[in-house]
């Protein structure tokens, strides 16, 4: 009997992992419009399977895509045959997934023996929950663990409150992992919490922050796609919510909110990386967020955290027209992406979404921004698609601590600008 528990965990960790042996990342350059048409005709030929890591949009921005080995030949004549430019980002995907997977071995096997849980590595979602406990019980008077509801398959959504006391005091609202696959994103959410309740009394600007707001921080904000990241496919994006009338499952929980739904640069199809989902709010991960936020009342910031491309973006992404704020959050957002490169010299583009990467309607800080949160952004971190969702976990530290100081120029900007 001992041994089943062993056995199920043998047979789910080999017999339902998707594999992308000889999968490639492609980085094409259109050059003109014509040819963004041309590279949003193949994004519409389903039988290709094709993942696009980042979408065509505007000539400014490339585009990456994950081309599964059997389409590959097809995709690099039909490029060459429309005369667009296009490079190997990575050559064969599953060499770079099974690197990952034994750097996340080792560590298991390190922590094991010291007792020391290690933030220079990517955890599991139960790992990272019992990491939470252990912050929470460690630090009672800086921070609790709040539960603001349960995902789609049953598990808890884990708030981290940081805070030094008062009744409702101004807060700012920080999320990650909202896109399951962006791995760097939940990594650096707990490396933040760590670096806040250990600076806090010792670094003079978080000790002030911390006396005057409270912080709200949801590392995994898409906990089911997470652990199917673990479990099943390392690329998963979407919920994994069941769609009625459809075989495919999941939403873009970055479509789903209240703000333009349904609109330009999401999809209708359930099968799609970018489905919007039945009405806006389908999704339990989003409803719940939006409920906390409305409740609380007194929210002054709202920052989303995604990976990859170095962008620090501000609305609109449902429209591309300019926010009623443009010139204050332009120049917030610079000052943090200059207080961010200074550090290691990453280079990060400001901008509204729709100007810095592509239109996307229904997301997050759109929603933030029209319900009356002036300070919405949305980071896009490392890297710019050497590795894109796979970065190395020797990254992990400099991309929090850089992202870090990005946060902290937004947070004393919502500080000296009450509203
Ligand atoms: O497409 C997205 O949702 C974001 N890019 S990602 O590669 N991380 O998926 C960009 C959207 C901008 N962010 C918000 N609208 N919040
Ligand atoms: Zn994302």
């Amino acid at each position: 009997m001992k041994l089943l528990p062993f056995l199920a965990a043998l047979v789910g960790a080999v017999c339902c992992r998707d594999t992308f042996h000889g999968d490639q990342v492609l980085r094409i350059k259109a050059s003109n419009e014509e040819q963004i048409n041309t590279l949003q005709f193949l994004e519409t030929l389903e039988h290709l399977k094709l993942d696009f890591w980042l979408h065509p949009s505007n000539p400014e921005v490339p585009v990456d895509v994950h081309v599964p080995f059997p389409s590959l030949q097809a995709v690099k004549v039909y490029l060459e045959s429309q005369d667009i430019d296009y490079s190997i980002m990575i050559e064969d995907l599953q060499v770079m997934l099974d690197e990952e997977k034994a750097g996340m071995e080792f560590n298991r096997k390190l922590e094991r023996s010291t007792s020391h849980f290690n933030l220079a590595t990517y955890h599991t979602l139960d790992a990272i929950y019992t990491e939470l406990d252990a912050l929470a019980s460690e630090y009672p008077n800086l921070v609790s663990k709040l539960q603001i509801g349960t995902s789609y398959e049953g598990r808890p959504l884990y708030v981290l409150k940081f805070s030094t006391g008062g009744t409702n005091r101004p807060a700012v609202w920080l999320d990650c992992g909202i896109h399951s696959r962006e791995w760097v994103t939940q990594a650096t959410g707990l490396w933040t919490a760590h670096k806040l309740v250990s600076d806090y009394g010792k670094d003079s600007s978080i000790t002030s922050l911390l006396n005057n707001l409270d912080i709200f921080l949801l590392i995994v904000t898409n906990p089911d796609g997470y652990a199917f990241t673990h479990t099943s496919n390392r690329l998963w994006r979407k919920t994994r919510s069941k769609i009625a009338g459809s075989r495919c499952i999941g939403v873009d929980p970055n479509r789903n909110w209240n703000a333009g739904f349904g609109g330009p640069g999401a999809s209708k199809d359930p099968c799609s990386d970018s489905y919007h989902g039945p009405q806006a709010e389908s999704e339990v991960e989003v409803k719940s967020v939006v409920n906390f936020i409305k409740e609380h009342g007194n929210i002054k910031a709202f920052i989303s955290i995604h990976s990859y491309s170095q962008l620090l973006m501000f609305p609109y992404g449902y429209k591309c027209t300019n926010a009623a704020h443009y010139s204050e959050l332009n120049a917030v957002a610079k000052s943090a992406a200059s207080a961010l490169t200074s550090l290691y010299g990453t280079a990060y583009k400001v901008g509204p979404i729709c100007t810095v990467i592509y239109q996307a309607s229904g997301g997050s800080i759109d929603w933030s921004y029209d319900y009356g949160i002036r300070y919405s952004f949305a980071f896009e971190l490392r890297d710019t698609g050497r590795n894109g969702f796979l970065l190395p976990a020797n990254q992990i530290i400099p991309t929090a601590e850089e992202t870090w100081l990005g946060l902290k120029k937004i947070f004393q900007h919502v500080q000296d600008n009450p509203y």
